[in-house]
Formats: C-alpha cells, structure tokens, sequence
C-alpha cells in the first residue's frame, strides 16, 4: 500500500505542516496541494463541499506528493466510511467529548476484527494499492479534535483509545466551551489547557496536531512540540492575499481581510 507520509514524518520526528480547505473545487485544492504541504485536509465540517466535491478534491491531492486528510462532518460512521474509500489518508473526527465517542471513532475507520468499517472496492484502493485491506488499519490515521470542556473532563481516558493515533485541537470550539469567544486571540487559560492537552498525547506517544491562525502561529506551535499544525485555510489565505493586493493597487494600507476563520 502507497505509505502514509504524514504518518511516516511523525514516527520520524520530522514536522507536519497541513493545509486546510474549505472552498469546494478541485482546482483550489489542486493549486493549495501543489505548494509543497505535507498534508491537505478537505474540511467537510466547516468546509463549503458535500462529499461530491470531497471526492474531487481529494483526487485533486492526489496527484500531488502530499498525503489526503478529511475532516468528518461529524461522528458517523457510514459517512467516516465513504470519506475512507474515497481515499482518505487520516480522518479528524470533530468533537471527540468522551471515550466512547473515541472508541467509535477508531471503530468507524478499521476494517474487522479491529473496527466495523465495511469493505467495498472503491477509489482508496485506486490510490493505496492492490493491498489496501491488510495495510489500511495500520496506514489510516485517526485523528480525535479535543475541543469541549467534557472531552478535557475525560481526557485520560480518551487519550488512551487503542487504536487512536492522535488528537487535533480546535482552539474556536474549546475557547467557546471554556466560555470564551471564538477568534484564535491568545488567552492565559486557553493555553494552558492547550499545553495540557499537547503533553497528554506526547506522553502516550501520540500525534499532537492543532488548528492555528496563519504560518507564524504555527511556527510557534511547532516550536511548543506539536507535531502537525494548519496554517489557516483557504478561504483566509485567499481573502488575505486579496486584500494585500487591492491595498497595495490603492496606495493604501491599515485593513484588514475579512475571512472570518
Ligand atoms: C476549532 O477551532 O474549533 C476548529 O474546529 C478548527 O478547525
Ligand atoms: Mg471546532
């Protein structure tokens, strides 16, 4: 089966770096792909897209070198099961709050006798090769977002899920549980149970991966011992490098894009 790079560099110490899309079309994703990321995600939560447009764009990714992620809309496992035979890589699973939730999460992304994944020929063989069946549990990464108060609440237990390779921060969902606004500013507290969350999963071994605001934040999270970070999306990006332009066209300066993530 065609290996798992992402997985490969975090047995190898090496940083991750994943882009995240929301915009549904195969050319962005293509065009965010071929920038050298070591990861794409195509966000089916927040993201623009329903699996039709996943699916191009995860064959968009694919022709690049870097490794296809989804997240999930949610905790379901039919759906987990087709963004897997359309060749998912990894799934990051949204709202992971207790370890049940983590338990069903690892069950939804293994075939038997580890998990209830279903097997049916489909395209995450086109992509992983002939022998997908026996290599995808060990290939497949499985990726719980911590973001509530409930899943800090069990974090021990959810972080010691067999099967679950790592866990991914969603600082928006866990300041808004923590009774704080959403937007990414730094907050004394919110980082401290960010850096409980992140020795938790170094400790048992884990992936360590955390959505941030853009490259500079990720470099910082990098440098904290994450192993994977987003630099923002595509939307932002987008929105960002527009406005650098249109201010720069006008000879003026001082706004800011409006993205909104
Ligand atoms: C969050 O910040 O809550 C996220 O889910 C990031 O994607
Ligand atoms: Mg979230």
């Amino acid at each position: 089966m065609r290996p798992n790079l992402v997985k490969q560099k975090f047995l190898a110490g090496e940083p991750i770096v994943n882009a995240w899309l929301s915009i549904p079309s195969s050319y962005a994703a293509e065009v965010v792909a071929s920038q050298g990321f070591d990861s794409v995600t195509v966000d089916l939560q927040h993201g623009m897209m329903g699996f039709e447009s996943a699916l191009t764009m995860l064959q968009a990714v694919s022709i690049t070198p870097a490794t296809p992620l989804v997240r999930c809309p949610s905790l379901n496992p039919p759906e987990i099961m087709k963004l897997l035979d359309a060749g998912a890589y990894g799934v990051i699973c949204p709202s992971i709050d207790t370890p049940e939730m983590a338990r069903q999460f690892v069950s939804a992304c293994r075939y038997p006798d580890v998990g209830q994944r279903s097997f049916g020929p489909a395209r995450g063989l086109l992509y992983g090769g002939p022998d997908y069946f026996s290599c995808a549990n060990d290939t497949v990464l499985t990726l719980a977002m911590i973001e509530s108060q409930q899943a800090l609440d069990q974090l021990d237990a959810i972080l010691d899920t067999p099967g679950l390779d790592g866990i991914y921060i969603g600082p928006n969902d866990l300041a808004l549980s923590l009774g704080m606004k959403p937007g990414m500013q730094t907050n004394a507290r919110l980082e401290e149970v960010i850096g409980q969350i992140l020795r938790g999963a170094r400790d048992r071994g884990l992936l360590a991966g955390i959505f941030c605001s853009d490259g500079a934040a990720a470099h910082s999270r990098l440098e904290e011992g994450f192993h994977l970070v987003t630099p923002g999306n595509d939307a932002n990006a987008l929105a960002v490098a527009s406005t650098s332009r249109l201010l720069a066209a006008r000879g003026a300066g001082g706004a800011t894009a409006r993205s909104g993530y």
